[in-house]
């Protein structure tokens, strides 16, 4: 059941994503124009389509489909809209300047297939078009769009995401501690996760007390997904590492299995999901998918 709905959710944000991106290109009646363009939307469809696991966006419809409300009208932007901020995320975390990765998904990233200034034009392109979204979500609902806009500027920005790449960046050659090193995944990674559950649980009209329960579990998983992911970067075979994990042990920089040992970050993995679970305990058979996913999150080996 997880299998279809992760796959269901995986087909309906992959329908929804070049829709909302067509958009971009429609008010350029210009034909000049609209040519000088195709670049720029050649790229940004390279880097977005091309095979995430849309974690975020099952996330948006798990969260959903707890409080009962899977076909809320909007949700489908909402999923788009994280899954073009994760994207830009990428993009530019692939930069020469920054992790200078050439492949990403098995598949040249978009500096490499494209251009470096196209791609730092791609990644602001969907980051600005990811608000743009958000803002014209249906309804008259504008107070629950702020409230999305607030949420999602501050996840993505430097208090979160932006923040969190920051300290990591600082952090070369730094022995950071565990403290110090949650902290900057629950920023760089978590962020954007837990935010997927609330912009999404606001969207659903959830409780103060839904919320808060759904922003517990929300930052349990965006913290055991990074540990999975240094779990996962440990155990995959050396040959299929990229250059940034080439780089990141050169620079001995800090994961989850240096500083706890391998067994030590199963656990912490283990355990962040025990607490995920925790936090739905007052939740009905509707999250399970929500239940599944943070299984989903600490079990997967890519
Ligand atoms: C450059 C502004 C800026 C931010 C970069 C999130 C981030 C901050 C960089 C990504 C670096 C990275 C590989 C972090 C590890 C965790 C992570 C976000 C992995 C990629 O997410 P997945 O596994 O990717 O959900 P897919 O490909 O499935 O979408």
């Amino acid at each position: 059941d997880f299998a279809k709905f992760l796959a269901d959710s995986q087909q309906r944000v992959q329908q929804s994503l070049p829709t909302v991106l067509s958009n971009t290109g429609s008010e350029y009646a210009d034909a000049d124009a609209s040519t000088k363009l195709q670049r720029l939307s050649e790229a940004s469809i390279y880097s977005l389509m091309n095979g995430g696991k849309r974690v975020r966006a099952s996330l948006v419809y798990a969260t959903a489909h707890a409080l009962g409300q899977d076909t809320s009208p909007g949700l489908d932007e909402i999923a788009c809209a994280i899954e073009m901020i994760h994207a830009y995320s990428l993009v530019h975390d692939d930069l020469p300047a920054m992790d200078d990765d050439d492949l990403r998904r098995g598949k040249p990233t978009c500096h490499i297939a494209f251009d470096e200034a196209t791609a730092i034009l791609v990644g602001d392109a969907l980051q600005a078009r990811a608000f743009e979204v958000i803002a014209n979500l249906p309804g008259e609902n504008a107070s629950a769009k702020l409230a999305l806009i607030r949420q999602l500027s501050a996840a993505a920005g430097p208090r979160g995401m932006v923040g969190g790449q920051a300290i990591d960046l600082a952090a070369v050659d730094q022995q950071l501690d565990l403290a110090a090193l949650q902290t900057m995944h629950q920023l760089k990674t978590g962020a954007l996760i837990r935010v997927a559950i609330a912009m999404s649980a606001i969207w659903c009209g959830a409780s103060e007390q839904q919320l808060s329960q759904l922003d517990c579990y929300g930052k349990a998983i965006g913290l055991s997904f990074q540990v999975q992911d240094d779990i996962i970067d440990i155990e995959s075979n050396t040959e299929t590492l990229g250059k940034t994990q080439g780089a990141d042990q050169a620079l001995n920089k800090p994961t989850f299995p240096a500083l706890l040992g391998m067994p030590g970050a199963k656990r912490l993995a283990q355990d962040l999901h025990t607490e995920a679970l925790k936090s739905l305990s007052d939740f009905d058979e509707r999250a399970t998918p929500l239940r599944d996913l943070s299984h989903y999150i600490i079990a997967r080996n890519h």
